[in-house]
């Protein structure tokens, strides 16, 4: 270990800190190669407690410590690793502290670091005791007042948080002071310093307050700014109107950076931004990216409530914020496009990823009980299933009831640290319910998992339901959860049953919603009769994914083909066929169903000139197989390389059986006209590209050439060039001479656009056409970088998440060449590669050549002389399993 044992932090042993800091006043002197840090602190002392202040601190150099007008000597101070404890204190003290730090030797980028020509600041979680010893906690609230000091030519941009108070130039040095009025926790602090160029607009409160915006970047990716500045006004408003959530500062700006370790930052009025996250135009960016950019401009915005005006008590909480705000801001991307089609994006990436966490070594409930590197737990489970609980609240709740509850929760804890039971209590006292059961999701980690049987005889319709969770570590027994459980009847003409006309019975309590049923499952078991039927109707179960459970429901596929095309609620549509796919993937035959007839049924049905965006982007999800991924996790056993093979045979015999249908598809979806990033152009698009995948796979030979190269040149936008690159990197039927030719003919035009090359390089490192020695190649090209995040995400990140035929290769190669990459990584920026590791980690639910295989590659991991506390935790957690 390099820094000593690590040490297990749990949530039982929290306690509140004997000082408060309530003033901070930071100074930077930034020169080359190293930057000085004066803080001053006013720090109060809590009624009663302990008359020691505790600062936290990493990788500092200390010069000095002063309490009021008093240098102290070293032993009036005790300095321990992480830790600076002054004892002896009064009730009040102004604390002024030196130290010096090296942001151009940072790799970790985490606290003050280096990227390109700018210094910037990554201070979530524990990044700020990385800058100045500090009580480091989110519990301790400041109000603070920064300086920054810096070359005037090099670094005329100098930003932090707040309001600027004011600036000046002395000697070919500039000198800006900024105040944040709104005390916040360190967390939360930012500073910026460079040489950008910025856009600016306005926006105008409810109130009627001007606000400034402003998106700065570095001078060649400015064009690229715009329509983050859009969605950052869209996300302002819809938060007034749907939340009744207004801005507080005079200014908010956004800085795009080309090396951070994650998406973005929601820094109090600078937030902090990948590029990935921020920059979108028609040829760097693809659809899916412009979606990204609209969900976290929108996010990281929405976080300035969610997070920042109200934040989370410990890092225990961290779901608090995430979850509720990863809620909003899908909440935001319903409204401004499909509903049903955000819903069945997230439900996807649920199953495939975190429904793989929860089911694996590493899972842990929505509010973790301990942790040994809190960087660990930015976990699907605390963004995504922390959301679902939050979505589950509003099922339970409704709309209404639910926005008095989010009222109430911001009314009651503006400007303090709150805990996930201050939200539910909240939620509770709005909607008069009982939350106590609820709670249990904050508390039990694994996936439940739904039984339903059902019967029908003398005009009744009698369903059986009873939930179960299997242990996950640590926690070997589950109690049952409530589950909000949201049904509906669909009768053989394919229209839904009036649920209020019908004779029902039911052991749970339940409720009539609009054409559902919402049952209250508490307990493990449930009967729910229906009487007086005519004939038996099909159940649509868990519309809209109302509950974040796996689902066993053996019935008819014929009734899951009939809820494919007549639901009209589009999440079971989509999930009936997917349940379709998965059980012919399974080796189940199909009974009664012609799989490839269905699907040619729905593509018959597309018609890319007459239907909405929404029919249209639904029918092209509706068309998609389903991933390895989300395969990996729907099944209970499976060889890897048959699975593929499976999937493969499945697309290629829909490729010919609709052939004509993808031929018409494909060409009433090119649209006249340029590139639009709307919803309409997103939809066409999204069913164009669907048909042209399944057209390459049933073309051979100058057919084949044609139509990649053709889409290849047609193309004005990054979607459809993407779509054609990716034929070029994967499809075996290609010659390999026109492979090359397409992908160094992209690198040669696109290689100044760094977004776009990091696609590039994904491409190649996700397809099974890239062996380990081309592995090689790619990270000996002269354009990988192993400090930037994005390219070592581009290159190891795709081929652990995507390369599945190369990374469960049978001889080990695979898992050997990851856990090398992971190795290198460790010593520059252990976040990242933790993060990487995770293929490795999800070993249990692979066959037991595989198994062993992989452990082998995370023991070695294990064994390395020096390994960060990030690592450490990812590793000895999953072998421990
Ligand atoms: N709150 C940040 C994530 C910080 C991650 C620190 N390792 C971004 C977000 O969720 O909005
Ligand atoms: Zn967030």
């Amino acid at each position: 270990m390099k820094d000593g044992q690590p040490q297990e932090i749990r949530l039982a042993d929290y306690q509140a800190p004997d000082y408060q800091t309530v003033e901070t006043h930071l100074e930077f002197d930034i020169e080359d190669g190293a930057t000085l840090v004066t803080s001053r602190l006013k720090v109060v002392r809590r009624r009663d407690a302990a008359d020691t202040l505790e600062l936290d601190g990493e990788d500092l150099e200390l010069i000095s410590v002063q309490v009021d007008d008093r240098v102290l000597s070293g032993n009036e101070y005790q300095l321990s690793a992480g830790a600076l404890h002054i004892h002896g204190l009064s009730d009040e003290h102004e604390v002024r502290i030196v130290t010096r730090v090296k942001p151009e030797e940072n790799t970790a980028l985490e606290g003050l670091y280096r990227s390109g020509q700018m210094y910037c600041t990554q201070c979530e979680a524990q990044g700020f005791r990385k800058i100045t010893y500090y009580q480091d906690r989110p519990d301790v609230s400041s109000v603070f007042t920064t300086t920054v000091t810096a070359d005037a030519k090099r670094y005329p941009t100098l930003l932090s948080n707040g309001n600027l108070l004011r600036e000046r130039v002395e000697n070919g040095r500039r000198t800006v002071t900024w105040h944040d009025p709104f005390p916040k926790p360190s967390y939360l602090f930012a500073l910026v310093a460079g040489d950008l160029a910025v856009i600016r607009d306005q926006f105008t409160t409810h109130s009627g307050r001007a606000v400034e915006l402003r998106i700065y970047s570095e001078p060649h990716n400015i064009g690229q700014c715009d329509y983050a500045m859009d969605v950052l006004k869209r996300s302002m408003r819809w938060d007034e109107q749907r939340f009744g959530r207004e801005y507080d500062l005079d200014v908010f700006m956004i800085v795009a950076v080309e090396d951070f370790n994650m998406g973005a930052m929601e820094n109090k009025g600078l937030n902090i931004f990948n590029t990935s996250c921020v920059l979108a135009s028609a040829d760097t960016a693809t659809d899916a990216a412009y979606q990204r950019v609209e969900a976290v401009v929108a996010h990281e915005y929405f976080h300035n409530w969610s997070g920042n005006r109200v934040t989370c008590r410990d890092w225990f909480q961290l779901s608090l914020k995430e979850g509720f705000t990863v809620f909003r801001d899908a909440e935001f991307s319903s409204d401004m496009n499909s509903r049903a089609v955000k819903r069945i994006e997230d439900v996807t990436f649920l199953r495939a990823v975190q429904f793989a966490e929860d089911a694996g070594p590493l899972a842990h409930p929505v509010r973790p009980q301990s942790y040994i590197e809190i960087s660990n737990f930015y976990t699907t489970t605390i963004y995504e299933k922390g959301a679902e609980v939050v979505r589950m609240y509003h099922t339970l709740l409704g709309e209404e009831a639910f926005r008095r509850g989010s009222d109430l929760y911001f009314a009651r804890h503006d400007g303090a640290a709150a805990t996930t039971d201050d939200f539910t209590a909240a939620m509770e006292e709005a909607g008069a319910v009982d939350l106590s059961q609820f709670k249990r999701w904050y508390d039990q980690a694994g996936t439940p998992l739904l039984t339903v049987g059902e019967t029908f005889s003398d005009g009744a319709l009698q369903l059986t339901i009873s939930q179960s969770c299997p242990p996950t570590p640590g926690q070997p027994q589950k109690l049952p959860f409530h589950v909000p459980l949201l049904l509906g009847l669909v009768g053989a003409d394919g229209r839904g049953l009036a649920v209020e006309e019908l004779d029902i019975e039911c052991s749970q309590a339940y409720e009539v919603r609009g054409d559902s049923l919402l049952v209250h499952l508490r307990e493990a078991d449930c009967q729910l009769r229906v009487s007086g039927l005519q004939a038996k109707p099909v159940v649509s179960f868990l519309r809209g994914f109302s509950a974040p459970v796996k689902v066993a429901y053996p019935r008819p596929d014929t009734e899951l083909a009939f809820l494919a095309q007549h639901d009209n609620d589009g999440f079971v549509r989509w999930d009936a066929l997917q349940t379709l796919w998965v059980k012919h993937l399974a080796g189940t035959p199909a009974e009664g169903v012609d799989l490839q007839q269905v699907v040619q049924a729905v593509a018959a049905a597309v018609q890319p000139q007459n239907q909405s965006a929404e029919a249209l982007t639904l029918a092209a999800t509706m068309l998609s197989v389903p991933e390895e991924n989300y395969l990996f996790e729907q099944l209970a056993t499976f060889e890897v390389d048959s699975l593929i093979d499976a999937r493969e045979k499945l697309l290629d015999q829909l490729a010919a059986a609709a052939e004509a249908e993808w031929q018409r598809i494909y060409e009433q979806s090119r649209q006249p006209g340029g590139y639009q990033p709307d919803a309409p152009g997103m939809a066409a698009r999204a069913v164009g590209n669907t048909a042209f995948a399944y057209l390459a796979r049933a073309a051979r030979g100058e057919a084949l050439q044609q139509l990649v190269a053709g889409h290849y040149q047609q193309a004005d936008n990054l979607t459809e060039r993407r779509a054609a690159l990716q034929q070029a990197c994967r499809h075996p039927g290609l010659e390999p001479e026109f492979a090359r030719w397409l992908i160094g003919d992209f690198y040669q035009r696109w290689q100044e656009q760094a977004l776009v090359l990091d696609m590039w390089f994904s491409l190649q490192a996700q397809s099974a056409a890239t062996d380990i020695d081309g592995m090689r190649a790619l990270e000996a090209h002269p354009r990988f970088d192993l400090r930037n995040p994005n390219r070592v995400r581009a290159v190891f990140g795709a081929f652990g998440m995507y390369n599945h035929r190369r990374l469960h290769a049978l001889d080990g190669s695979g898992y050997q060449y990851l856990a090398d990459a992971v190795a290198r990584l460790d010593a520059s920026n252990p976040q990242v590669a933790a993060r990487i590791t995770t293929p490795l980690t999800r070993w249990q639910r692979y066959d037991p050549p595989r198994q062993k295989l992989m452990r082998d590659a995370l023991q070695h991991l294990a064994e390395r002389k020096s390994i960060s506390k990030d690592l450490y935790e990812i590793v000895s957690k999953s072998l421990n399993a």
